[in-house]
């Protein structure tokens, strides 16, 4: 395997180190979109850096993504890190790229990642502003954040002990299977039906591919969705991403306040 892409997570991470004078992080967050406000919840911000500043990491192109990753105290006393910026894979600026943020935090020493994002729903009981706990993925991208001959187990990606303790938090959160398409459009109805019959629950452009390079670092994963809208053919209307932020906005506060009192108990 070509070992460039993790001495360049080394380097984000050592520039991490540097400009936080932490030297190891315990946890880190991908925050998508509605789950922003968790980083003010979970603990005290005692660092925020300018993405663009960090070896690797790209500048968002997406409203609503913000660029600054940040260095997290947490309330139960540990160092966590909140990559507040995705790279999507239909920015076409590969795999590799997209999978950074994950890698400079295990290069941080990270052990837990969580990932959550905003989603599709393809159960027409998860009204937009649903939080659902992701169980296990799948991966519609036709490619893989691994190179060569790379295997990797994906047996239990979505740590079962992880999502018991998230229904500690709240016995009534349910869980679904995500499949990531690449967008950036929306499905058609009939790839919602596709994706309903393989088995998916949700449907989204992210998290599948940082689970698997989460996984093949070592890291043992949580990932969350939020349900922003009903998928295409769902619901009667069609989407916007004026409906995708507004529902993100509406249940921020009450997902941001689970995510946290999740992280709590990490
Ligand atoms: I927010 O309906 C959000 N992201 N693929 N489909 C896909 N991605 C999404 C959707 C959706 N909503």
């Amino acid at each position: 395997m070509d070992e460039a892409p993790f001495k360049l997570a080394q380097s984000a991470a050592d520039h991490i180190a540097r400009a936080t004078g932490v030297e190891t992080h315990d946890i880190a967050l991908v925050l998508g979109s509605g789950w922003g406000e968790a980083a003010e919840l979970i603990g005290e911000t005692t660092h925020t850096l300018n993405a663009a500043d960090i070896p690797g990491f790209l500048a968002p192109t997406v409203v609503g993504h913000v660029g600054t990753v940040r260095s997290v105290l947490t309330s139960s006393g540990k160092r966590a890190l909140v990559l507040g910026a995705r790279t999507h894979y239909y920015e076409g600026k590969g795999v590799r790229a997209v999978v950074h943020g994950v890698r400079t935090a295990a290069a941080a020493g990270v052990k837990t990642m969580v990932l959550t994002n905003g989603c599709g729903g393809l159960q027409e009981h998860w009204l937009p502003g649903t939080p659902v706990l992701i169980s296990d993925h799948l991966n519609l991208t036709a490619t893989s954040p691994l190179e060569g001959a790379t295997f990797v187990d994906l047996t239990d990606l979505y740590s079962s002990r992880l999502r018991a303790l998230a229904r500690e938090v709240d016995p009534t959160l349910e869980e679904g299977v995500y499949a990531q398409f690449t967008g950036p459009h929306y499905e058609t109805p009939a790839e919602v039906q596709y994706a309903k019959r393989i088995g998916a629950d949700l449907v989204g452009m992210s998290t599948a591919l940082e689970a698997i390079a989460a996984r093949h670092a070592g890291m043992e994963v949580f990932g969350m969705s939020l349900v922003t809208n009903l998928a295409a053919g769902i619901s009667p209307v069609p989407l916007s991403h004026a409906e995708v932020i507004e529902a993100g906005q509406a249940a921020g506060p009450r997902i941001s306040r689970l995510l946290a009192d999740i992280i709590g108990r990490l």
